[in-house]
């Protein structure tokens, strides 16, 4: 039974939690810096603690300040949100010696899954499709890399294994270059990770992002609710998502999501996860596994009508998924816009006081926000103040939708992105849907106009 739970984090995420609790009839816990007295989910919870000054090392990353603050507030369970601790196994390993529920799958799972050589491994062995490439680590015969190498094709990319999220790698278009990069991202792999283990994959040079969202409980019970595209991104930062991917069909997605299911199975998964695939040429091949709820999630929960935050909660109570696959519909067609504080010609976070806000409305619109008029945005976090959805009959009922929603939008005393969201609705390269990882910055960005 869980009873209380405390969020560990800050934003709009915490408030969708918020909101998930209490639903469930489940009280909570705020935990929040000095820099954040004033969030809105901080008034709301039941109960608030403060961990600590802004920086995120000495609050948000604060393990024994967070574990303290749920001893002190008796709370059942934590929930740590996205980014910050979410993927931090040896805080889900704190949680759980300490007596608590962590709301996410076991430390173990967590571990590997943080280790791409081994998520890459795993997922082989359980049948999903991976990237062509070196089956495990690069040792140091150099010889061995060049065949290795050759063999593949270039160009060939380099990871690290502690890498992900775009962070540890490097792409090598000539053999010439190869051993220098492999050096070089183990160096670099070592200082950041402390990990110098490196792979070697296939470089797909025209793909989409493609991730499968999964939910599994602790009875074995695992569904898989389709797909997001997420290709409009700048510099590994998501900007546009949505569901369904344009243009993938019903058996394609039945495919590769009863893969994931399998997988979910095989290492015995349970909370919600994402698989993150590149998608090329009508193939999908595994980069990486999520093992949080994203930012992205509610694109897939006003497609199916799951909530995810919600059966994350009852999933780590013991509850049993009461969803079955067959029962999982995907109706429509939804689209998410980040909404982030940053200068609209630079892109550099762009902090402080909101002075008017008006959030947009009517059917299928949904403003997954914490912020208010009069809201101090501070400047040690990350920028993203928002998150605009919209869910329409199909794509594009949703683009016109969203127009209409980011038109409504008015937030004002601080730079926002909402005129570039304006930008990528109106292209015709976005409008016909299915554009590659590369489409925004290298095409849209690119034009003058
Ligand atoms: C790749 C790739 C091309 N080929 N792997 C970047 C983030 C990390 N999750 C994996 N990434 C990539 N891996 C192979 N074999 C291109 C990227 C990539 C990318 C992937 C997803 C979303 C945006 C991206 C932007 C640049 C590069």
């Amino acid at each position: 039974m869980i009873e209380k739970v405390l969020i560990a984090n800050r934003g709009e995420i915490a408030l969708r939690i918020l909101r998930a609790c209490r639903e469930l009839g489940i009280r909570t816990v705020a935990v929040y810096s000095t820099a954040d007295r004033d969030l809105k989910h901080v008034r709301l919870a039941d109960e608030s603690v403060c961990i600590g000054p802004p920086s995120p090392a000495d609050s948000y990353l604060n393990i024994p300040a967070i574990i303290s603050a749920a001893e002190v507030t008796d709370a059942d369970a934590i929930h740590p949100g996205y980014g910050f601790l979410s993927e931090n196994a040896h805080f889900a390993e704190c949680v759980e010696n300490s007596g608590f529920i962590f709301i996410g799958p076991t430390p173990d799972v967590i571990r590997v899954m943080g280790d791409k050589v081994a998520a890459i491994r795993e997922m082989k062995a359980a049948g999903v499709p991976c990237v062509p490439g070196s089956d495990g680590p690069l040792g140091d015969d150099e010889r061995e890399n060049l065949r290795l190498a050759r063999d593949i094709g270039y160009p060939v990319m380099i990871k690290a294994a502690g890498g992900g999220g775009g962070r540890g790698m490097r792409v090598v278009h000539h053999e010439r270059n190869l051993l220098e990069a492999i050096a070089t991202t183990r160096a670099e792999a070592k200082a950041a990770f402390g990990n110098d283990q490196v792979y070697m994959e296939k470089f797909l040079d025209d793909p989409r992002h493609i991730e499968i969202q999964v939910l599994a409980d602790r009875h074995g019970h695992v569904i898989h609710l389709g797909e997001r595209d997420c290709s409009i991104q700048r510099r590994h930062q998501k900007v546009i998502e949505e569901s369904p991917a344009p243009g993938l069909g019903e058996k394609q997605r039945g495919k590769i999501g009863q893969r994931c299911v399998e997988a979910c199975k095989r290492i015995g998964y349970r909370s919600a996860g994402t698989f993150e695939f590149l998608y090329q040429d009508g193939q999908f091949y595994f980069i990486e596994m999520n093992t949080r709820v994203q930012v992205e999630h509610p694109v897939t929960e006003m497609v199916t009508g799951v909530d995810i935050v919600k059966w994350q909660i009852r999933i780590a109570a013991g509850e049993r998924l009461a969803v079955e696959q067959k029962d999982v519909e995907w109706r429509g067609h939804a689209i998410e816009c980040r909404i982030n504080a940053e200068d609209p010609e630079t892109f550099l976070p762009a902090p402080g006081t909101i002075t008017r806000y008006h959030a947009p409305g009517g059917p299928g619109v949904r403003m997954d926000s914490h912020i208010y008029a009069g809201y101090k945005v501070p400047p040690y976090y990350d920028s993203m103040i928002g998150k605009l959805i919209v869910h329409a009959e199909d794509r594009d009922t949703a683009i016109a939708r969203m127009q209409g929603a980011l038109s409504e939008l008015v937030i004002d005393g601080i730079k926002t992105n909402i005129a570039l969201h304006q930008r990528i609705l109106d292209d015709a390269g976005f409008r016909r849907g299915g554009v590659n990882i590369h489409y925004l910055e290298k095409t849209l960005l690119n034009r003058r106009s």
